[in-house]
């Protein structure tokens, strides 16, 4: 079911022409110093290296976020809606958003993006750029606003509420008329962001599969990023191209073992590109980028992003969802876990029992950090290399370390080396890798420990002190 948002690629020469628009600082583009309360860095001049806003801050810090596929896909039990779908097919039964929110609370996730629109253009509010939209469907009599319903589920339960609105439309009959279809995309942002009180996140798909005979839409990127600063400051932007947060270059739920929040700008301009380079920048950021834009993991907790009862059975179980948060959270990312709701308009019961599950075992794992308390001794060694010693209060077994740097002042370690000293004074490697970001897990055998040197090997500049824990086995 799955499919790869890579089929094709819009209008690759007319991408590159934005492209260029942007990087020649088009009036249209965003500027970052003028539009959010107290931006940071955007640019690395002699001895300052890219910070995250506060927004960007609060987006990693949140570590975990829901993804809700929703729409006529729901009920036609497709993946990608062709755009002539019947709006009267659109019919939960039994439609709960803060069933949603709840699950999504109490399996500790802090924010959640619903499909406003997905590439069938079948829109969850009712707006006026369009009749198709829930105001045609039978649902709460056509006087129903889905994204009214999801922004006040999430308030009610303290999520923080995002929001995905498809540039590639293949119902509304402007799409391929560039200025028009533009318009109406616009305006769709505008009502999404000026209806609904704050919204956290606005997500932008890459993903076109107009084929070679197909329309050609030249999306105007510059214009709807400085859309979406202008209408929600505190937002941020996801796209291949960010420009707040960048997707991470797979959809199974895999960041890079070297993840840095730092990437060139010019790699990948804009959202839908191929390429290797570009699929390396996705995935691993570059050392020496010059902006803030860390990477978001999106993955679903089935095969399809959308819920096709077939795959009741291969909801993803526990201990996998554990390791996304591993392979996610753990090096430097947010994870964004699809779970879509059923016919019905509710998370599956499986769904909800794999999140439960998932949370015990997070809880467990994490509930025991037999660092604390100890007293971490931080020397610098040279103009990029530091080593961090500390003495466990007490002998312990330990399987997972928990490095953090203070990403606040920027990302600085390239490499690093993890001893710990056994009980018999022995010391033992323990691991080894590149960056560490906001937070990095490593997972070795169980050992018994008196002591652990974490030694960073190189960076970008000095390290600054990083926050170590120790967890026992859960
Ligand atoms: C892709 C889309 O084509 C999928 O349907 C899904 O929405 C995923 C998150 O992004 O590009």
């Amino acid at each position: 079911m799955s499919i790869d948002r890579r089929t094709f690629v819009a209008g690759g020469l007319l991408a590159a022409l934005q492209a260029r628009r942007l990087l020649a600082g088009d009036a249209a583009a965003p500027d970052r110093h003028s539009t959010g309360p107290s931006r940071p860095t955007w640019h690395t001049d002699a001895g300052q290296i890219p910070t995250p806003t506060a927004a960007q801050l609060r987006w990693q810090q949140d570590e975990l976020a829901m993804f809700i596929h929703f729409g006529v896909n729901t009920f036609t039990d497709r993946e990608w809606g062709d755009g002539r779908e019947l709006p009267a097919i659109f019919a939960p039964s039994a439609l709960d958003a803060r069933q949603w929110a709840r699950t999504a609370r109490a399996a500790g996730f802090r924010a959640m993006v619903l499909t406003a629109k997905h590439h069938d253009g079948f829109c969850l509010w009712p707006t006026a750029t369009t009749t198709h939209s829930v105001a045609s469907s039978r649902w709460r009599d056509g006087r129903g606003d889905l994204v009214r319903e999801f922004v006040d589920a999430c308030r009610a339960e303290g999520l923080r509420a995002g929001l995905y609105l498809s540039p590639w439309d293949r119902n509304h009959p402007a799409y391929g008329d560039t200025p028009a279809y533009n318009a109406v995309y616009q305006a769709q942002l505008t009502e999404l962001l000026t209806r609904y009180g704050p919204i956290h996140e606005v997500w932008f798909d890459g993903a076109n599969g107009e084929g070679p005979n197909g329309k050609r839409q030249v999306y105007d990127w510059p214009a709807t990023w400085a859309l979406v600063r202008r209408l929600q400051p505190e937002a941020v932007m996801f796209s291949d191209a960010g420009p707040d947060v960048r997707w991470i270059g797979n959809e199974r739920g895999a960041a890079g073992t070297t993840n840095w929040s730092t990437v060139r700008p010019e790699i990948v301009p804009v959202p839908g590109m191929t390429g290797d380079e570009v699929m390396r920048s996705l995935q691993d950021g570059d050392r020496d980028g010059t902006v803030w834009r860390p990477g978001e993991t999106d993955v679903s907790i089935r095969p399809g992003w959308f819920h096709h009862p077939a795959e009741d059975e291969r909801v993803r179980s526990a201990d996998d969802l554990v390791a996304l948060y591993f392979s996610s959270v753990g090096r430097n990312s947010k994870l964004l876990l699809n779970v879509p709701p059923d016919r019905r308009g509710l998370l599956h019961e499986r769904d909800i029992a794999s999140l439960r599950a998932m949370r015990d075992r997070l809880d467990a794992r994490f509930a025991q950090d037999v660092a604390a308390g100890s007293t971490m001794r931080w020397r610098t060694t040279g103009p990029t290399t530091a080593r961090a010693d500390l003495d466990l209060p007490r002998a312990a077994m330990v399987d997972v370390i928990d490095l953090r740097e203070p990403i606040e002042r920027g990302q600085t370690v390239a490499a690093f080396e993890v001893d710990g000293r056994a009980p018999d004074g022995r010391w033992h490697r323990l691991g080894v890798g590149t960056t560490i970001g906001y937070r990095r897990l490593l997972t070795i055998p169980p050992t018994r420990l008196v002591g652990l040197r974490v030694s960073i090997t190189d960076a970008v500049r000095r390290p600054e002190p990083l926050r170590i824990g120790c967890f026992a086995p859960g």
